[in-house]
């Protein structure tokens, strides 16, 4: 009855495994629940149906491998896969078993990818290191902004905002994630100018800057926006990865110009904040490493947005190393992720100097910090709130106490007034 259930499977280094969490419907058992998630998610469906033969039904089946009290992991052979087809796997491991009756709650904890997909495809093509490079910037976090408000300002308006960002300190300014190309302020317009900006910036600071536009649209016109871009001496493109879907992050990683990828997650939280059903922020984290994002906002713990401070940490791990160990409490499986280079964790969110120390604390230095709120909300304006910002990381950096060097930096002194200085994280 429970083909699908097999507690003695020892599952190969090539099936690929999902960890779930498991809410059966009243009346179920847990092995039953398992049992449906498995059939459904590979080669079953809500009643025997004879056209597959013993062997092919052998060969191809998900097994639920082990069962713990609410976690379960099944185990699924490759064979059942399209490798480089990222929205076809995840019709079948995340796809209709969310709605399936049978189930209360079900969330997709991790996935461990296998070699035959990590194959597949290409991971990021800058990564830490490239990005790194880029802005020459070994050790300390890379410090960034996001133009506020969101939406409204002329392009004008949007590129002077990033030149005074860039100014003070900022390394990289991006557009937000509803900023795309509406009439008040057209995408080809704020690319062009807000460009010339970043000239004059690095011109006038000796550093180099980035400008990280959001190209968010229609695949085909995000490709010609990408290609724009390029064309005009950008050296990033930024997609909101979860409204625009895996199949265009594809697109884009594949056919788009060579550019870095920032990649902003906005949506991901009707996924991934009910501890009880959805997706893992850990899995998403995944699927867009392995398409090739190079800089990923993954949360801050300290700042505006959910997430606790464990969970953000192991996913920081994750996109970061080579080598990920299984985490038997928190539901993170080993990874290796073999030649797929790290990705660039991204923290924002309501973060200000004040939560630098604490953010640190937690991340450590390979982080890119942005604050929006945090820089253009100081009392004297962007140039000074950046300023703020890059001092409040030069006092981490050199071990000192931030309102200590706060007492001979005027700018971290006004934002600290303003917002206070959390001392360890929350
Ligand atoms: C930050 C931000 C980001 C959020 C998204 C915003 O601005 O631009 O979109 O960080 O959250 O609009 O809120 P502030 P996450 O610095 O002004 O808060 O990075 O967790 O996905
Ligand atoms: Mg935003």
């Amino acid at each position: 009855m429970n083909k699908f259930v097999d507690l003695d499977y020892v599952p190969k280094k090539e099936d690929l495994i999902c960890e779930f969490s498991v809410e059966p419907s009243e009346n179920l058992s847990m092995k039953e629940a398992c049992n449906r998630i498995a059939k459904e998610s590979s080669i079953g469906t809500w009643t025997h149906v004879e056209h597959l033969n013993k062997e092919k039904r052998d060969k191809l089946r998900a097994r639920v491998y082990s069962i713990d009290g609410n976690t379960a992991k099944v185990a699924y052979p490759p064979e059942l896969f399209e490798k480089t087809n990222v929205p076809g796997t995840l019709a079948s491991i995340a796809g209709n078993i969310f709605g399936m009756k049978a189930l209360k709650n079900l969330r997709l904890e991790d996935v461990y990818i296998p070699a035959s997909i990590d194959n597949a495809f290409e991971g990021p093509r800058y990564g830490i290191k490239g990005i790194r490079d880029t802005f020459g910037i070994e050790e300390r976090p890379l410090i960034g902004t996001i133009v506020k408000p969101k939406v409204g300002l002329s392009s004008e308006q949007h590129a002077n905002i990033a030149f005074e960002a860039w100014k003070g300190g900022c390394d990289v300014v991006k557009d937000d994630e509803n900023l795309v190309n509406q009439d008040f302020n057209k995408f080809e317009e704020r690319l062009d100018l807000t460009l010339e900006k970043r000239k004059k910036a690095e011109e006038e600071t000796s550093e180099t800057k980035g400008y990280m536009p959001n190209v968010t649209a229609e695949t085909e016109e995000m490709l010609k926006r990408a290609e724009l871009v390029k064309e005009k001496g950008g050296r990033y493109m930024m997609i909101d990865i979860v409204t625009a879907g895996w199949s265009a992050l594809q697109t884009l990683r594949k056919h788009g110009p060579d550019l870095r990828i920032h990649a902003h997650r906005a949506m991901h939280a009707a996924l991934t904040k009910n501890k009880k059903h959805g997706i893992s922020m850990l899995t998403i984290a995944k699927f867009a490493r392995l398409i090739g994002v190079d800089q990923l906002h993954i949360g801050t713990a300290v700042g505006k947005m959910e997430g606790e401070p464990t969970d953000i940490w192991e996913i920081e791990q994750e996109v970061e190393n080579k080598i990920v160990r299984k985490h038997e409490d928190d539901h993170v499986l080993a990874e290796d992720w073999r030649d797929i280079k790290p990705v660039f964790a991204v923290s924002s969110g309501g973060l200000h100097p004040g939560l630098v120390q604490p953010l640190m604390q937690l991340l450590g230095k390979n982080i890119i910090i942005q604050a929006g709120g945090g820089i253009h909300g100081h009392p004297d304006g962007t140039r000074a709130g950046a300023r703020a910002m890059r001092q409040a990381i030069d006092a981490r950096m050199k071990g000192i106490d931030v309102e200590e060097y706060a007492e001979d930096s005027e700018e971290l002194k006004k934002a600290l007034d303003l917002w206070g200085a959390g001392k360890t994280y929350k």
